[in-house]
């Protein structure tokens, strides 16, 4: 019997309480993630939503003439062609707020574990070198007296910015445009809070103005005692400069959650001792991956049922269905 329910798709994996939560109510098309969809003509049709959790490109969205809606899993919607889909009238949505918390947390969690070389601490003990060896290392670094600079004071950064005060550090960050009744020192330019600084962390989108951002000059100016930590996009940083920066001294560390081309990280990365690396685990955790996969289904079913998702991405028009 056929299936006369609205058809959803599936690009890819996707966390599977998507899954679930959408085959309730909807005919579900699960095809797999290559080049173009694999499709026949008459599902292409049928398909109005999409729930994806990776990309969805120009060509992807035209092969959908019926696509209403495009729900990314993840407040980060970089990987879909939003200006492609606003200029046929498509709707896209994505998964703010929900893990700001959790992405903070691992934000500090990162900031301490590069500060104090925690991971290595317990590869120490593990490795039976306690008994054998004697007390761990003394860190190079410590949070005390820290001067932090947040490279985007949005939903996330604000979060982090809150989770640093009772650690006693003063607190800077970097947009473009201020935000007001803040007790946070503002700098218009990335260079200047660069310069008055010792840690950076980035979590800025990924948009053509914020690729490559944290380059030499900027390292340079975090100098030796200097700290950077990324969890926002690897887009922004030139892979380069920092594995350079770490190698000689001009940077003192640096902990990254999240990387230019995924899963694959540099090798150069991988021989520093002066480094802590996370795979994009910041939002990664049971309860905060439920509530964005929820939000990705309740963004499709309140556009199927009343025309208004409840978080489109500014970029998309919201016209409320016809
Ligand atoms: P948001 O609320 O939109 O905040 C973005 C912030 O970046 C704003 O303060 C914005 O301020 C600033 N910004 C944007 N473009 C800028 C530029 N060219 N120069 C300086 N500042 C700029 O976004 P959010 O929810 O906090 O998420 C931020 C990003 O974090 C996401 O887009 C995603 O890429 C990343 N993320 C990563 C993980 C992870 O697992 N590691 C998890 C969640 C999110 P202005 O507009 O005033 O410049
Ligand atoms: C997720 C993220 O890891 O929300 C984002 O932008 O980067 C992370 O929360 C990702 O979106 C899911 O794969």
């Amino acid at each position: 019997m056929p299936d006369n329910r609205i058809a959803v798709l599936v690009p890819g994996k996707i966390h599977p309480r998507v899954f679930e939560r959408l085959a309730k109510q909807f005919d579900v098309i699960s095809v797999d993630r290559g080049n173009s969809p694999k499709v026949d003509a008459d599902t292409a049709e049928r398909v109005r939503g999409v729930a994806v959790g990776g990309g969805f490109d120009a060509a992807w969205i035209d092969s959908f003439p019926n696509l209403e809606v495009i729900a990314n899993f993840g407040v980060g919607y970089d990987g879909i062609d939003v200006k492609h889909a606003a200029s046929k009238g498509i709707v896209v949505t994505n998964t703010p707020d929900v893990l700001n918390d959790e992405v903070a947390d691992t934000a500090i969690a990162l900031l301490l574990n590069t500060l104090r070389q925690f991971p290595k601490a317990e590869d120490w003990l593990r490795e039976g070198r306690w008994a054998k060896e004697g007390a761990f290392p003394l860190s190079p670094f410590s949070m005390k007296g820290r001067r932090v600079g947040i490279n985007g004071l949005g939903r996330i950064g604000l979060e982090i910015a809150r989770r640093l005060e009772p650690f006693k550090v003063r607190i800077g960050y970097h947009t473009r445009s201020p935000r007001d009744s803040l007790p946070y020192d503002y700098y218009p330019t990335l260079k200047e809070m660069a310069q008055s600084v010792d840690t950076l962390i980035s979590i800025v989108p990924k948009t053509p103005e914020t690729h490559k951002v944290i380059n030499a000059e900027i390292l340079s100016a975090l100098g030796p005692q200097g700290v950077f930590i990324n969890v926002g996009r690897g887009w922004s940083v030139d892979d380069n400069a920092l594995i350079a920066a770490l190698g000689n001294g001009t940077l003192g560390a640096a902990g990254l959650d999240v990387f230019y081309d995924e899963p694959n990280v540099p090798a150069g990365y991988l021989t520093l001792t002066n480094v802590s690396l996370l795979p994009h685990v910041a939002s990664a955790s049971m309860p905060t991956r439920n509530a964005m996969a929820d939000l990705v289904v309740d963004n499709i079913i309140e556009w199927f049922a009343k025309g208004q998702p409840l978080t489109p991405v500014p970029e998309t028009p919201v016209k409320p269905r016809g």
